[in-house]
């Protein structure tokens, strides 16, 4: 079973007395709640810029609303007609546009994927084929970014050609208004085939008599260059787009040949033979307007994933003849406002706020709502599924690796529904899948991309954050299954090693060895072995939840094979035959994407475990010290080699919070701040690494609230400080979070907080809080205070309960009288045990006679004191009736922080006995003991 492993801690009068009384006195001298201007952001919308990110983010700037499923954006060109200048389309140094097209992704890697049909605003005659301009010397202009507006549901953009682009957005339409030069003919391209990574097919039709171009693209290949089993088609968008000035001339194109007059084409770029589209070929069409009434042409376009007539039909239903641009623009700056408006921070700098709205923004582009206004939507089996009562939107895009650690939860924190939606569209896909949950799904096609089983871990998340209107009792079944039975792509090295085709690469190993072994088919085993225990603590979490206690226990206990791989300090790739390859912690070798140095972190759901691994607190906060800061003591967020943090991707992002792990809560708050100002920012290059379909963005939202979430399948927070003075957070489904830190822009460091009230020493909140909302009062300064959030957060591990856990302790004479025999059961290393008595023993009275498998004894260094003074030997006894003891343990020469001992078979009693023999590696005479623990048979 399960447990939270946290200090319960009740009885520590004296050290929050003193905590108690300098938190007053901090507050009686340092009046700060004048010191910030407290200035409403009313229009949040307007405080976003959609070229943060643009120039290393892959973000895009262009026009979307929320989750929406159209993101109508320009295409940039370097001069190479089969590569995007980015995965998002756009590079804000690449200052020349060949198209906007009607989706994007923001934020991912590879070549990018989507951008389908680019639509290009040409002042000139087509007299060549557009497919035949390789190096978009032709169909192409410059512009300035002087000449470009970038907002949340808005972009416009003046071409050095002369034609003015302004593009808006509703759900699943688009509305553009071209504006072309005087004295020019006023051309628009079709670019049907050119998806930013090619098309397998494309067509396109022109009826001048209903002034409208309609047709389709096949496309996927998302990262095809890389691995041939993504080399493929897998989603086929249509759109139909209906303009308000006649059609003066129209003609079509395919490969080199261009038909003047035509209004029909075919024919996709391919593939070609490297997973690339092949330059000069693909098709599309063009019209030239009459602009005798006027230079500016406005269009509507509808798109669909599952038919012409659905594309049809969903024009009509948002954006019908006669709706104009400004009013579907009104309409998606007022959605932005209101999904941005569900966190109000207010009193921070322009330069935060703009930054904190970017990133929230960036936030909720995805998963994008996928069905049509009729219910239906493409599911995985290429088939056309109808939504089914109760779910409200079916979502794609689900870039699992990196938005199960965080950003699902921010998104289901403010929208339970939406949050649940997802959920249940992720349950569909893996239904219509085989009942196989792909780990990276783009629109209907699974991926494989990344590593690990990442669903698993995000529904549960989604449901402990409560988005519980999905079927989780289905989704539980079905997870359970692809967790526990081996199929054939689990055997497969398809697709190594970005897109291991399995669900569960090398799932027999894991049944079998407990870890995923270094020449396994994962990408890396040792990080498989991460990935797959996490996502079995969610499954844990969610059988949990649904009163399924046996499905808890079983995958309770696989949550913690990653001890299989902690070796000598660290995380490590293991052979399959139990031996450990050589080792090289700034290596990547048996990780994706990262180091083991960066990876030895990844277990969130028992950082207590891993703490004492790594020799107690003492030792992970040198090893975290270490690992955010040169020799130099500068600091090291990224680009510092294999052994330092990379705060700019997924791997790394939790680390800064596990100083709250560790009693070192002030180094969190340190730690977290440094990580906003100096690695955000509200520019092109302000977001650090890609932002990975908003999961960096949520990380950044969540930690200038001062909040985090951490573990997979719980929604406890961790609390740092936020960054704004004020921060109200409005749930969808009613609660409300509000947070209240003046001097929060200047002073990171917690003095004390009040909890709905009522002081706290916890560096975290339960999961009520999330649940029920409530009020944060926050002391702040400008200097750290260690002694605040000592009370750490809650791991879980599979151990049984600690019998001894706040039961009756009494031993020989306590050096002092805060160092008594019951702080050695009270479940915290904040204090122990002392004694210098001739004969130093503990005894514990654990009520009746108990079953013992284990004894936990945690020493001086485990509570940060010198390891010098861990305790050499000592025996632990048991008696029925503490009078006739049986020695079940016998530790002789211990060095470790932390020391675990096995008892014996058939170990019981009532009462337990610690008796200290060498109290210390040295001559000295006194015993510490901070914690001893007992677990149940
Ligand atoms: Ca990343
Ligand atoms: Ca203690």
């Amino acid at each position: 079973m399960s447990r939270p492993r946290h200090p319960q801690a009740p009885s520590r009068p004296r050290r929050r007395a003193l905590v108690s009384a300098a938190v007053l006195a901090a507050t009686v001298l340092v009046p700060v709640a004048s010191a910030s201007p407290a200035l409403a952001v009313t229009n949040p919308a307007d405080s976003v810029n959609t070229l943060v990110g643009t120039q290393g983010g892959e973000t895009f700037p262009g026009a979307v609303t929320p989750y929406g499923m159209m993101q109508w954006s320009p295409e940039n060109t370097a001069g190479n007609q089969t590569r995007t200048v980015r995965p998002g389309g756009y590079g804000y140094n690449t200052t020349k546009i060949r198209g906007f097209s009607l989706t994007h992704m923001s934020g991912t890697g590879c070549a990018g994927g989507s951008g389908d049909i680019p639509f290009f605003p040409y002042a000139g005659t087509v007299s060549s084929s557009p497919s035949a301009d390789r190096t978009d010397a032709v169909y192409a202009s410059t512009f300035s970014h002087a000449n470009e507006t970038a907002k949340a549901g808005y972009y416009q953009v003046k071409l050095d050609s002369g034609v003015n682009t302004e593009l808006t957005t509703s759900t699943r339409t688009g509305a553009g208004r071209f504006t072309y030069p005087a004295g020019q003919t006023a051309s628009m391209l079709v670019r049907t085939s050119n998806s930013e990574v090619g098309s397998s097919a494309a067509q396109l039709s022109i009826n001048a008599a209903t002034r409208t171009i309609s047709g389709s693209v096949t496309s996927g290949n998302f990262c095809g260059y890389i691995n041939t089993v993504a080399r493929r088609s897998y989603y086929t968008l249509y759109f139909t787009a209906v303009f308000d000035k006649p059609f003066a001339s129209t003609g079509t194109w395919q490969d080199s040949t261009v038909t003047a007059g035509g209004t029909s084409s075919s024919g996709g770029t391919t593939y070609g033979t490297d997973g690339w589209p092949v330059a000069g070929k693909g098709s599309g069409g063009y019209v030239t307007f009459d602009t005798s009434g006027g230079a500016t042409v406005n269009a509507r376009v509808g798109i669909s994933y599952v038919s012409a007539s659905n594309a049809q039909a969903n024009l009509t239903a948002e954006n019908p003849a006669g709706t104009t641009f400004d009013t579907i623009r009104q309409r998606a700056t007022d959605a932005w406002n209101t999904e941005l408006g569900r966190i109000d921070v207010n009193g921070g700098t322009t330069a935060q706020t703009q930054t904190f709205y970017s990133a929230l923004y960036h936030s909720l582009l995805h998963p994008n709502v996928f069905n049509d206004v009729n219910g239906q939507y493409m599911g995985m089996d290429q088939q056309v599924h109808t939504l089914t009562s109760g779910q409200k939107a079916q979502y794609a895009n689900f870039s699992g690796w990196d938005v199960y650690r965080g950003q699902l939860q921010l998104v289901t924190l403010l929208r339970p529904d939406v949050g649940a939606d997802i959920a249940q569209s992720l349950l569909n896909q893996a239904d219509q899948n085989n009942g196989v949950w792909d780990r990276w799904t783009h629109n209907q096609g699974g991926t494989h991309v990344m590593t690990g089983d990442p669903a698993h871990a995000a529904l549960p998340s989604i449901y402990a954050f409560g988005g519980t209107g999905f079927n989780a009792s289905a989704a539980l079944t079905s997870m359970v299954r692809a967790a526990t039975t081996v199929t054939a792509a689990d055997l497969s090295r398809d697709g190594w090693n970005v897109m291991v085709v399995g669900e569960r690469p090398s799932l027999d190993k894991w049944l079998s060895l407990h870890y995923i072994p270094a020449d396994g088919n994962a990408w890396g085993g040792a990080g498989e072995t991460l990935e797959d225990s996490i996502a079995d603590f969610g499954l844990s979490q969610l059988a949990q939840r649904l009163g399924n206690a046996s499905t808890a226990q079983q995958f309770g206990e696989r949550a913690q094979y990653w001890k299989n791989v902690f070796n000598a300090g660290y995380i490590q790739n293991r052979n399959a035959n139990g031996t450990w390859p050589s080792f090289d912690p700034a290596s990547s070798s048996g990780f994706a994407e990262g180091s083991a140095a960066q990876y030895t972190w990844m277990v969130p759901h028992n950082v207590r475990g891993l703490f004492d691994r790594m020799g107690g607190n003492a030792t992970a906060i040198s090893r975290l010290d270490s690992f955010f800061h040169n020799s130099d003591g500068t600091w090291a967020l990224r680009n510092a080699g294999g052994t330092k943090s990379a705060l700019d991707n997924e791997p790394s992002i939790w680390t800064p919070w596990f100083y709250n792990y560790a009693g070192r809560a002030d180094k969190t708050q340190q730690t977290v701040r440094q990580v906003l100002n100096t690695l955000w920012a509200p520019t092109p290059t302000g977001i650090p690494g890609q932002d990975d379909l908003g999961a960096m963005s949520a990380w950044y939202v969540w930690s200038a609230m001062g909040l985090q979430p951490l573990t997979p399948g719980r929604a406890e927070l961790l609390v740092s400080s936020p960054l704004f003075p004020s921060v109200t957070i409005k749930r969808g489904n009613g609660p409300t979070l509000s947070l209240s830190a003046p001097g929060a822009t200047s002073s990171p460091y917690v003095q004390s907080l009040s909890v709905n009230g009522a002081a706290t020493n916890r560096a975290w909140l339960p999961e009520s809080f999330v649940a029920g909302g409530g009020s944060l009062a926050f002391t702040l300064s400008g200097t750290a205070n260690p002694s605040w959030g000592t009370d750490a957060p809650p791991s879980f591990d599979t151990v049984s309960s600690n019998v001894a856990l706040g039961k009756p302790a009494t031993g020989s004479t306590a050096c002092n009288a805060n160092e008594t025999p019951p702080l050695a059961v009270n479940g915290s290393v904040a204090d122990k045990w002392c004694s210098t008595a001739a004969t130093k023993y503990l005894q514990v009275d654990l009520g009746a006679t108990t079953a013992i498998g284990s004894f936990t004894v945690r020493h001086a260094a485990a509570g940060g004191e010198t390891a010098t003074w861990n305790t050499r030997d000592f025996d632990i006894q048991v008696s029925p009736d503490g009078t006739a003891w049986t020695t079940v343990v016998q530790a002789r020469g211990n060095t470790a922080n932390v020391s675990t001992h096995a008892a014996p078979a058939g170990t019981s009693g009532r009462y337990l006995r610690l008796n200290v023999l060498t109290p210390q590696q040295n001559t000295g005479g006194a015993a510490r003991i901070y914690e001893f623990e007992a677990y149940a048979r």
